[in-house]
């Protein structure tokens, strides 16, 4: 069926509410009250006068899911009835799922959603009269224990500035460097995104492999592109085969622990790359070495308002979202920031995150932390949400 929906639609209405459509139509009320009656009576389904129709357990799932996610019985009922299902049999089966001892099984379930709700709100309230809340500060030489008190361990992002200046990559690293030194290593890189809107999704569809030098003749030539990028992602073989960028950071003593002195994460491309808004696992540094990227930061109590439908992946478009430092209660606050060569941003956990190259850029980011920095243990939830 071409327009079944698959996922929870967020503009169904609010709470569960008293199933209006039906009093407002008096033949779908018969119909509706005879297949109540007849599942009742323990008759079987020949009795009912609505015939088998279109709605499958697919649909009924759905129905489920809509309720359970605060979708109003009329609002389904609309869009049961503009995907094509007949209004009588849709009138029944959404009276059978809200009289089902299935459905109401789940309710306690939900009135615990509710409270974890509550509190996310309450949390969003409260950091909201925060004197800061609604810019990304600038803070030269945060010290060690201001960054703890004041932005690790409260979930608040910060640029931090002048950490940078003894790292050799800051007056080594230009494209011409690269391709001189390190030009005819292997590395891995994102390719092809252009072509589909799921590239980070599914990232492993858009790899490629090629030399440092062709890459960074990709990226000084070819203008303004989401085309490829080496991500985070491209790691394993790009930095192994790069391991002498390292002798040019410097693991930030002040924040960052050096056990591993080839701890952090590689990324370039050129201006136009796209990271879609998504949130991390960890606490994590982008330390912008080259050009600048422009970054669109969500307090992490916003979680709930950005759509996040599958693992850490939000359905929210960055590229046509504008920032909204001063949001309502309701709705997702965006703060966004321009980060320079030399500037390190601090994104807190559970932020969900947008970064747009504006230029040319590498950065190299990190999440070896001197502070406990392990969400994962007890994070479940890699599927749909
Ligand atoms: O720089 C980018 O394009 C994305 C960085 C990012 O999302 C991250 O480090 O988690």
């Amino acid at each position: 069926m071409e327009q079944h929906p698959r996922q929870p639609d967020p503009t169904l209405g609010g709470a569960i509410q008293v199933f209006a459509g039906m009093q407002s139509s008096q033949p779908q009320q018969t119909a509706a009250r005879s297949a109540s009656a007849a599942a009742g009576a323990g008759r079987a389904a020949v009795a009912d006068p609505i015939p088998p129709g279109l709605v499958d357990d697919e649909w009924r799932r759905w129905i489920a899911e809509n309720l359970m996610v605060g979708a109003t019985p009329d609002g389904l009922l609309n869009a049961m009835v503009g995907a094509g299902i007949s209004r009588a049999e849709a009138v029944r089966e959404i009276e059978l799922a809200l009289r089902s001892p299935y459905l109401r099984g789940t309710e306690l379930l939900l009135n615990r959603l509710r409270k974890r709700e509550w509190q996310l709100t309450t949390y969003r309230k409260l950091n909201r009269l925060h004197p800061a809340a609604s810019e990304i500060p600038r803070r030269h030489k945060l010290s060690r224990r201001e960054f703890l008190e004041e932005h690790y361990s409260t979930n608040r992002p910060v640029i931090i500035t002048g950490m940078m200046d003894d790292w050799p990559a800051m007056t080594k690293w230009n494209l011409d460097f690269f391709a001189e030194t390190l030009g005819d290593r292997e590395v891995e890189v994102q390719y092809g995104r252009t072509a589909g809107a799921n590239y980070e999704i599914e990232r492993e569809k858009y790899t490629a492999r090629l030399t440092f030098g062709e890459f960074v003749e990709k990226v000084r030539t070819a203008g303004v592109t989401n085309d490829f990028y080496m991500t985070a992602n491209n790691n394993t073989i790009s930095k192994q085969n790069l391991a002498e960028l390292w002798d040019d950071i410097v693991q930030v003593p002040e924040y960052l622990n050096n056990r591993d002195p080839m701890a952090g994460f590689f990324w370039m491309g050129p201006p136009g790359t796209i990271t879609p808004f998504h949130h991390d696992l960890t606490n994590n540094f982008m330390a912008q070495v080259i050009g600048s990227k422009r970054v669109k930061v969500v307090p992490s109590w916003d979680i709930p308002l950005m759509q996040n439908y599958l693992h850490v992946f939000s359905r929210v478009d960055g590229r046509v979202t504008p920032a909204r430092p001063h949001a309502e209660l309701d709705e997702a606050q965006i703060l966004e920031c321009d980060l320079g060569p030399g500037e390190i941003l601090f994104l807190p956990i559970g932020c969900m995150h947008f970064v747009e190259g504006l230029e040319i850029s590498v950065t190299v980011s990190f999440t070896n932390f001197i502070y406990d920095n392990d969400f994962t243990t007890f994070y479940t939830t890699y599927h749909g949400v």
